[in-house]
């Protein structure tokens, strides 16, 4: 039963062959790499994979009545294209496998129908008038088709102008050709000016054959093959003689094309019972009664080793066939190729647009950094002039207190005893000079006629207000920049259409919508804070300014207070006991100490006239909240641009995988 096992392991080995195709399974391969395969993609891989199944295209080419059609029935082992001594096939004819035979007719407006093959006369000879057909498809059950594609052409030299075109069309998109020519034709100037203009490029893949050798003696055909060799030797690589007619009596009759329709028909059974699950043995026993009758039959074997037409398949098998591979694998994979670096570029754009925008927040920190440390310098600064101005205040106010103290005089009464042992006592006048402050004269200068200090204050009011319109007024102008890069980089993205058909749509769409949304998601989070900042800054400068405003009078009268009672005290002391207590008088620094504290000036040292200043401390929180959005907001890329990073590190892979 050996034989048996044969034919079933060459029939799986048939029906697996697309599986073993290695183009193809490159692109499928491929295919799982992409994300997602929008239409224009998906139509570009399925046509690429059509390629990759799709057999190789023979062209039998040559003048008129040279026998080609003829030869290609032969081919088919059946009587079907039509034949004849007078110009005959006038559309072009692609011979392809199919599981029946059938005539496929494609006219010039797209259109297509099928017919039997006993209507082929009706649209391809040229005695018929068939001017609306463009080409046609002849289908066979023949298994060389499903390895090659023959295409019958009208004769070059045929009186159809436009015939002629449609060759030299079919003969530029063919892996090979076979140029048929008579014994009495062949290396006639006639033909090689046809074979000038057609051949040039397809030297390589071509084959002469000399045909009708059966209406010659040997000699005949060996001296016209020795010519022809010579004469047409720009052309073609290979010079066979044939006869096509004799090939054709031959197989239309052969023995093995019985048999192998009646493999193909036992094959077919074999499957249908093996769904069925039903027993081969009657079928076997059917195939053995089959193949012993054909057997019996007449085999014009020698006719057909004559016609030398297996000399024609040798020429398809060694030369045409590797080459057609090569150069269809080639074509393939540079395509596939093409498309693979397509797709890499597509992401590669897309995840430049997010590395752009990250790029943008990661200067913008480093920016504000540098930005803000200047600042804090020149504010700083400014905070110190204004601390300053309340200094020079005080020192005014002091001076102007100092300068209304006078002198007063004052007299006290002393007991006095007259004499160690008398006992009589009297009091005595003393005069002394004690300390007094005009406290009207004070005020009358400093609050009331000149109003040195409301003047003074209203500079520094001034001063202050124009420390917070220089803060928030740089702060915005730091904002403003980042809204202008940020809505730059989004004018460019929101309109991002993709530069290639393969491209995807809806990763371009996303990209698009996310551009859109850039000043929710990322711009607004940054102004949100420098307006917390603004809010706070305005509530600290108020306090600066208000706070000194209603307090300066109050301040000075309780300096003042303080320095009368401490003049009255140690009067009242030295009164008491002269020699044990002096009398006070204030100096200008007590004054100004004494002034100091009513103003608080400890306090406001802290905060105007350090490195650590309100605005010094607003703008270290401003830095950490930029720098919290910042984070977020490249985690935020990050993920969107690892999408695209893994897609091209996948493409790359496989590409220097696969293909370098
Ligand atoms: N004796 C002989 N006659 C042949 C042979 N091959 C073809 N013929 C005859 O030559 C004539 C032309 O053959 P076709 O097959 O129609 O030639 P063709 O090249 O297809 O012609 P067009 O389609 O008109 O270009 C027919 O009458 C065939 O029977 C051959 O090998 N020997
Ligand atoms: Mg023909």
């Amino acid at each position: 039963m050996h034989w048996f096992d044969e034919l079933i392991s060459s029939y799986l080995s048939y029906k697996n062959r697309t599986f073993s195709n290695p183009l193809l399974e490159k692109i499928k391969n491929s295919r799982e790499l992409f994300l997602n395969e929008e239409e224009p993609l998906k139509r570009a891989l399925n046509l690429l994979e059509r390629r990759a199944e799709e057999p190789m295209k023979v062209a039998i080419a040559g003048q008129f009545s040279s026998g080609k059609s003829t030869f290609l029935n032969a081919l088919l082992g059946k009587n079907i294209l039509p034949t004849g001594i007078t110009p005959v096939t006038s559309k072009v004819n692609y011979i392809r496998y199919g599981d029946n035979f059938q005539l496929q007719v494609h006219y010039h407006d797209g259109r297509e129908a099928f017919y039997g093959i006993e209507n082929i006369t009706r649209f391809t000879d040229q005695r018929g008038e068939m001017e609306e057909v463009s080409h046609l498809s002849l289908y066979a059950p023949q298994e060389l088709l499903k390895e090659i594609v023959f295409v019958d052409t009208p004769g070059l030299n045929s009186e159809s102008k436009s015939d002629t075109e449609a060759t030299q069309r079919v003969l530029k998109e063919v892996d090979g050709i076979i140029w048929l020519t008579l014994m009495d034709n062949a290396g006639k100037q006639s033909e090689i000016e046809a074979l000038e203009s057609f051949m040039d490029s397809y030297s390589l893949k071509s084959l002469c054959v000399i045909n009708q050798k059966d209406k010659f003696t040997q000699t005949e055909v060996e001296t016209t093959l020795d010519y022809v060799k010579k004469a047409l030797s720009k052309y073609f690589i290979e010079f066979v003689a044939i006869s096509a007619k004799q090939a054709l009596s031959a197989l239309s009759t052969s023995k093995e094309k019985l048999l192998d329709k009646e493999i193909e028909n036992f094959l077919s059974n074999v499957k249908n019972a093996a769904k069925k699950d039903e027993n081969f043995s009657k079928l076997i026993e059917d195939f053995k009664l089959a193949k012993e009758q054909i057997s019996k039959k007449e085999y014009d074997l020698g006719a057909l080793k004559e016609s030398n037409i297996e000399l024609v398949f040798k020429f398809i098998e060694n030369n045409i066939k590797p080459q057609a591979k090569e150069s269809k694998a080639f074509a393939v994979t540079k395509e596939l190729e093409n498309i693979i670096n397509k797709i890499a570029l597509q992401h590669l754009e897309l995840l430049k647009g997010y590395e752009e925008l990250e790029s943008e927040f990661i200067a913008f920190e480093k920016e504000v950094q540098k930005r803000f440390e200047k600042l804090k310098e020149r504010f700083g600064k400014e905070l110190q002039q204004a601390y300053l101005k309340i200094e020079e205040m005080i020192e005014r106010v002091a001076v102007e207190i100092y300068s209304k103290i006078k002198r007063e005089h004052k007299k006290r009464f002393s007991l006095e005893k007259k004499g160690v042992l008398s006992k009589k006592e009297r009091y005595e006048v003393f005069t002394y000079e004690v300390a007094k402050i005009d406290t009207d004269a004070i005020y009358k200068t400093l609050f009331y006629d000149d109003n040195i200090i409301g003047k003074m204050f209203k500079k520094y009011v001034k001063y202050i207000r124009t420390i917070q319109d220089g803060v928030n007024e740089e702060n915005g102008l730091i904002y403003k920049e980042l809204e202008f890069s940020i809505l730059k980089w989004q004018k460019t993205y929101e309109h991002l259409m993709p530069k290639d058909e393969l491209y995807s749509k809806d990763e371009f769409a996303k990209m698009r919508r996310f551009a859109s949304k850039v000043y929710e998601l990322f711009l607004k989070p940054f102004n949100d804070e420098i307006r917390a900042s603004f809010a706070l800054i305005s509530s600290e400068f108020r306090h600066l300014s208000s706070a000194i405003n209603f307090n300066y009078q109050n301040a000075t009268e309780v300096s003042i207070g303080f320095l009368e009672r401490k003049i009255n005290e140690s009067i009242a002391l030295y009164e008491e006991s002269p020699n044990l207590f002096p009398l006070y008088e204030p100096s200008l620094d007590e004054i100004k100490e004494r002034l100091k504290i009513s103003f608080h000036m400890y306090e406001l040292n802290n905060y105007m006239n350090t490195n650590r200043t309100f605005l010094h401390k607003n703008y270290d929180w401003l830095m950490s909240r930029f720098e919290k959005i910042r984070i977020s907001h490249c985690n935020h890329l990050k993920e969107k641009k690892s999408l695209h990073k893994d897609e091209i590190n996948k493409l790359n892979k496989s590409f220097s995988n696969n293909y370098k």
